[in-house]
């Protein structure tokens, strides 16, 4: 049974051509197809008989990313999700904590096919039940994550709404991405937003800059990526032109891959989390040679006399020179001080990637590299300054389209109760147990629905054997999903939700600043829905469907949201076509608005005038706030604090290997890691892992062997590639393959980095997940090899001969 609203009507005149615009081809060399917006890119959908079959890059984009194609593979795999599904264990026992008193664990079950009413009706039941007998904050809706683009049929906006009108729940604040540097840019710059807007372009770095230290790089494979949508990919382009104009950049990190070739970068291999020592010895430097940019430190920011003072060693004697930084970092003295001579003699950007700062004291790196940016003479003068995660999506380095475009309203929460977002197994762990967070001290409640839509816990957090025995506490887990991922086979309930090719909607690509419509090009498969009416569903049993629908079907809504988006840009002069046309044109580009000065510019010329968001208005390298919170792990101004794991530790003769766990090349995060494209980059069926030929020879381990990682929290099998392209002693697993380990809480066969990491917060100021810190060591595996049962599908009840078909099942 298919749902009408979602049946895609894509009618007549839907053009196969969008229009681009001049200076791009206007007739695609492709089949015909519906246009479409990922978070990687623009497509035209192709399918045939219902089924997609093909993703054809936007024939205007110069550099498509082929991460397109997982999709079609991957949404018609055994993986795919076509029928509500409820745990065996959950309907045996009811409600309740499961891998005690005999119920068997989440994520080791098996699951029963149901109807969409009895599903629909467990599923109100059980948030009535809990809100009834627990109140509205035992039920975590945090549901963090990507989900897919589109401005009606946003996950999260979807389920936060619906959990608003049914009393509300406990959500998570900040995000993975950048927690630690959200929080604190809050405290010492004025906010992310304000560092990003001061954030040259590359464009600009092209015509006024002549050096980037980019630190963590500015890996080309992340900038397939953008939250929310993306038109074409201009950043390679830019990035190219930086370049051609005689930028220099350097890279400081493990991975030689982190800056594109082209740009011929400087490769300055730190070990992992040692950059606040590198940033603070080059900081060092130019104070001591008196290059230091005196009027900005004096005018524009406050604290510097602490600063220079801790530099300087005045404080505790210790001196934070160049040799001592590269004592700490395995960096070279003599290259960190003609570096430091080029950053305050030159105009430069100082850049810190969000990898940096998803670590141990993660709020150090952005706050020293911002602070050496004040000290280098290039802070709010053009081309130079602080690079907030320059490179590290799309959209950062590339204009944005200020056009703003409408989103569903989510309501307003009338519970208070919140985490930081990685602070999930602890809120599930250790309910009524205090938690600091930016100065605050607050209680987790004891949580006993968890409702997640649109993203996945089970690739994002840290320490899955952990996160998986705190996902046992519960009563119950309901999930929405396209696929079988590990995050459906630890719920309870089970709703199969429509793909973003399978329903019609809008999304803005906002750094080539362009509007397309994105037109369901199949039907969803089975019994898979849209989120939005599976929600609809649930929300009449509770009373709340009106108000959640406001009678409109989707395919309504969808148009109301883009009337409301021409009616904002009409106000700011920009005329959109309406809906017919759009569909018919297929997307719009957006005009470049006029912009402000950038705040950090204008804090430069004139401080009193523009100051910051910051207690002082200024920049701020010493912070009374901060300092006054008294948290020893993030003191008031940039520190060198030994992470809990590094090289250099303790820890190091134990597990001698640094594991990094960026983004992957193949996939956003999870998503489609069952397409085809992603399985191609496996090596021996595994997530591959990049080993330095040194590390690679010590342990007997050649190109191409399955090796096993471990450390005191987990042990996953990967494939190993052999490759100087990393810094001797750092070991690469990308995050994102799908969890599969043989048995709860055992060997992942599959290569999750995840089951090595640590979950800890990165301060108690921002409670920012801390991936990076992470030690492991590495053999060859020569056992026998466990399948990779991870994309196999979800694990049903067999039906036993001359049994009924359990309550409500059948299709
Ligand atoms: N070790 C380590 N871990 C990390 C990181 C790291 O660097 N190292 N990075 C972190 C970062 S920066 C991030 S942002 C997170 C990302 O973490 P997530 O955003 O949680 O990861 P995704 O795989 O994108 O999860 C999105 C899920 O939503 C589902 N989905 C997509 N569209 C829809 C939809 O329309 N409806 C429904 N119901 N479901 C949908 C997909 O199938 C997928 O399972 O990971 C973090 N984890
Ligand atoms: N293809 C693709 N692109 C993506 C994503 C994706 O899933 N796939 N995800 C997007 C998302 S959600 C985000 S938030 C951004 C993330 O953007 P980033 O956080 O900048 O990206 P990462 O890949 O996590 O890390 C970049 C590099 O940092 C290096 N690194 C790790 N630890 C350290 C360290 O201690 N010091 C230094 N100097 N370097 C270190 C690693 O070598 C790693 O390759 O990427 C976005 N882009
Ligand atoms: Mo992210």
């Amino acid at each position: 049974m298919t749902d009408a609203t979602t049946v895609p009507d894509v009618g007549p005149g839907v053009p196969t051509v969008p229009d681009v615009g001049p200076g791009v081809p206007t007739v695609p060399d492709v089949g015909p197809g519906v246009p479409t917006v990922t978070h990687w890119g623009s497509y035209l959908v192709r399918a045939e008989h219902g089924r997609v079959v093909a993703l054809d890059p936007h024939p205007g984009d110069p550099d498509p990313s082929p991460i397109g194609g997982n999709v079609a593979s991957a949404l018609t795999s055994p993986a795919r999700l076509t029928r509500p599904l409820v745990r065996g264990g959950w309907l045996e026992h009811g409600p309740g904590p499961a891998g005690v008193d005999g119920r068997p664990r989440r994520g080791d079950d098996r699951y029963v096919p149901v109807d969409w009413d009895t599903a629909a009706s467990l599923v109100a039941g059980e948030i009535r039940r809990v809100r009834e007998r627990h109140g509205n904050r035992a039920v975590f809706g945090g549901s963090y994550g990507w989900g897919s683009a589109g401005r009606f049929h946003h996950p999260q906006s979807q389920i936060h709404r619906f959990l608003n009108l049914a009393g509300g729940y406990t959500r998570s604040v900040d995000t993975y991405s950048s927690a630690a540097v959200t929080v604190l840019l809050r405290r010492v710059a004025g906010g992310w937003q304000t560092a990003m807007d001061s954030t040259p372009i590359f464009d600009e770095i092209a015509e006024h800059g002549s050096l980037v230290v980019a630190v963590g790089g500015m890996a080309l494979r992340n900038s397939q990526v953008n939250d929310g949508g993306l038109g074409i990919h201009s950043s390679p382009g830019a990035q190219r032109r930086l370049r051609a104009a005689g930028v220099d950049v350097v890279s400081v990190s493990p991975l030689r891959t982190d800056a594109a070739d082209f740009l011929d970068a400087t490769w300055l291999p730190a070990r992992p989390g040692t950059d606040v020592a590198v940033l603070l010895g080059l900081s060092h430097t130019i104070v001591e040679a008196g290059l230091h940019d005196r009027d900005f430190l004096e005018r524009c920011c406050v604290g510097a006399d602490r600063f220079l003072a801790y530099l300087r060693g005045e404080t505790d004697g210790v001196v934070r020179s160049a040799e001592w930084a590269a004592g700490i970092s395995g960096l070279d003295a003599g290259v960190l001080r003609s570096l430091a001579h080029r950053i305050a003699t030159e105009r430069t950007v100082i850049s810190a990637s969000l990898s940096v700062q998803r670590a141990d004291h993660g709020e150090q790196a952005p706050w020293a590299a911002l602070a050496l940016a004040a000290v280098s003479g290039s802070m709010g003068r053009p081309g130079g300054g602080f690079g907030c995660g320059l490179g590290a999506l799309h959209r950062n380095g590339m204009r944005l389209s200020r056009v703003p475009v409408a989103a569903l309203p989510q309501g307003v929460d009338p519970v208070s109760d919140f985490i930081p977002v990685a602070r999930i197994a602890d809120l599930l762990l250790r309910p009524g147990a205090e938690f600091d967070y930016d100065g605050g001290r607050y209680t987790y409640p004891d949580i006993r629905l968890v409702y997640w839509v649109g993203g996945n816990p089970f690739h994002h957090h840290q320490d899955l054997n952990r996160l998986a025995d705190a996902w046992q506490r519960p009563d119950t887990v309901v999930v929405h999903e396209h696929v079988a991922n590990a995050l459906a086979r630890h719920a309870d309930i089970v709703l199969p939700a429509a793909a973003f090719t399978e329903r019609t909607d809008f999304a803005a690509g906002r750094e080539d600043p362009y509007l397309s419509v994105m037109t369901a090009a199949a039907p969803p498969p089975g019994d898979a829905r849209t989120d939005y009416d599976i929600l609809a569903a649930i929300a009449g049993p509770l009373g709340i469907r009106d108000r959640f629908t406001e009678g409109r079907s989707a395919d309504e809504w969808v148009q109301e949201l883009y009337r409301r988006t021409v009616d904002r840009a009409g106000r700011l002069g920009v005329t959109l076509p309406d809906w017919p046309e759009l569909v018919r044109r297929g997307g719009v580009p957006l005009p470049d608005l006029d912009r402000p000065e950038p705040p950090y510019a204008a804090l430069r010329r004139d401080p009193e005038a523009h100051p910051i968001a910051t207690p002082s208005g200024r920049l701020e390298l010493f912070s009374e706030t901060i300092d006054g919170m008294g948290y020893d792990d993030c003191p008031g101004h940039p520190t060198w604090l030994e992470p809990a794991e590094w090289l250099g530790g303790a820890l190091a003769h134990r597990f001698p290997l640094a594991l990094v766990s960026g983004q992957p090349e193949r996939r956003l995060h999870s998503q489609f890691d069952n397409g085809a494209h992603s399985r191609a980059g496996k090596v021996a069926g595994r997530e591959p892992v990049t080993v330095h030929p040194v590390d690679a020879a010590a342990r007997g381990i050649a190109d191409g062997d399955v090796v096993r990682l471990w450390n005191a929290r987990g042990e996953c099998l990967a494939g190993a590639v052999v490759s100087a392209d990393i810094r001797p002693g750092v070991v690469r697993l990308s995050t994102g393959a799908w969890y599969d380990p043989v048995r709860p809480g055992g060997l992942d066969v599959h290569g999750n980095p995840n089951v090595l990491t640590r979950d800890h917060g990165t301060s108690r100021l921002a409670q920012g997940p801390s991936a990076h810190t992470c030690l492991v060591e590495l053999e060859r595996w020569d056992g026998p090899l466990p399948p990779v049962t991870a994309f196999d599908g979800m694990p049903l009840v067999e039906p036993r001969a001359g049994d009924a078909a359990p309550h409500g099942a059948g299709d």
